[in-house]
């Protein structure tokens, strides 16, 4: 078992605070989620994508209610690296982490079919930050049935993998 490191975890703070104030709070936070609508053309009043943003103002407070040590509703580096490093973080059951999964698939499913196929998956590749080769092989290794579709079986056992990894 691999332990991100905390400068992994510094990184990933300083990709979310994008004002570069030292803080991250719920506007950064939302941030990456009004990005991927955007890029999938949803509009936030979509029940989709308000149950998106929902789903990741549940996982903020969460964030908040680990790490958020002076209580001020915004992180810094280090309470950032309280909350990631905390054990809670990596339950299952912390609040709004499957919401946030399952929420996340139904907004990559565009034609509502139940599963992700490619198509699906690589118009979400620019905003993963991936090259397009490299999403198809992502895909492709998340694929394990090779029936060419995402299911949500399939697709939470690689958003747990990022989570935990
Ligand atoms: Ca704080
Ligand atoms: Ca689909
Ligand atoms: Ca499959």
């Amino acid at each position: 078992m691999t332990t991100t490191s905390n400068n992994a975890i510094e990184d990933e703070f300083r990709r979310m605070d994008a004002d570069g104030d030292g803080l991250v709070d719920l506007t950064d936070f939302l941030r990456a989620p009004r990005k991927l609508l955007a890029a999938l053309d949803i509009p936030e009043d979509a029940p989709k994508a308000q149950a998106l943003m929902r789903a990741n103002e549940t996982q903020w407070a969460s964030f908040l209610s680990l790490g958020d040590a002076d209580d001020d509703g915004a992180l810094t580096a280090d309470e950032y690296v309280t909350t990631r490093t905390s054990p809670a973080f990596r339950s299952p059951s912390r609040p709004g982490k499957g919401e946030v999964c399952q929420t996340l698939f139904d907004v990559l499913d565009g034609d509502d079919s139940g599963t992700i196929s490619q198509d699906e998956f690589l118009r979400a590749a620019d905003f993963l930050c991936m090259p397009r080769t490299e999403a198809s092989s992502y895909f492709a290794s998340l694929d394990t049935d090779n029936d060419g579709q995402l299911s949500a079986k399939e697709f939470l056992k690689a958003v747990k993998r990022f989570y935990t990894s």
